[in-house]
């Protein structure tokens, strides 16, 4: 199973677009979307290419379904936009003997979050900075932001078969890449 894992749109309909581009590249099965989708927010600046219901259209149109959880910049209103769920605080897949958890992270994060059977990862968005490391039994993957990075690169993840890599958004080309197999609990 291939996932692409990516967060924080932030109504960017111009890198969503490139998103979308880079989901059908990487054939993946799902894509699963880490919250603050459609809304800037009100501490960020506009995204270049604002437009949210142009996003919540292309994300409607995704080639494979759609994951999500709630981001912290998500109303109740943007449900009636999208035709997959986006108000749970965190969703899960089991893929053969490993957990994957994913939340925005405003409220599960890397410092707080449930108990979880290794092999795990959790991840997280929410701070626009990209991070792949194992703790504890536990791997921890945030994708960066799609849109307002505050680590200068725009990035997405994937996963597929244990293998995690953090990629540039423009062309998919791997920044990171871990094994979770790697870890010592
Ligand atoms: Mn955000």
């Amino acid at each position: 199973m291939k996932l692409v894992i990516a967060s924080d749109i932030h109504g960017s309909a111009l890198f969503a677009k490139q998103l979308m581009d880079r989901v059908s590249a990487e054939q993946a099965d799902r894509l699963v979307l880490l919250g603050d989708l459609l809304y800037h927010g009100p501490r960020n600046p506009l995204p270049p290419g604002y437009h949210p219901t142009e996003v919540a259209a292309m994300l409607n149109a995704s080639p494979v379904p759609v994951v999500a959880v709630r981001g912290n910049c998500e109303a109740e209103v943007d449900q009636t936009l999208l035709d997959f769920p986006c108000m749970d605080t965190t969703a899960q897949i089991i893929d053969g003997n490993r957990t994957l958890m994913f939340s925005h992270g405003h409220v599960v994060s890397p410092e707080n979050h449930p108990a979880l059977p290794s092999p795990a990862a959790l991840f997280t968005g929410h701070t626009h900075k990209k991070i792949l490391e194992g703790r504890k039994g536990v791997w921890y993957v945030n994708p960066g932001s799609v849109s307002l990075p505050k680590d200068g690169i725009r990035s997405y993840a994937t996963y597929e078969d244990g293998v995690f890599a953090l990629k540039q958004l423009k062309d998919g080309e791997v920044l990171v890449q871990a094994i979770m197999t790697d870890l010592e609990a």
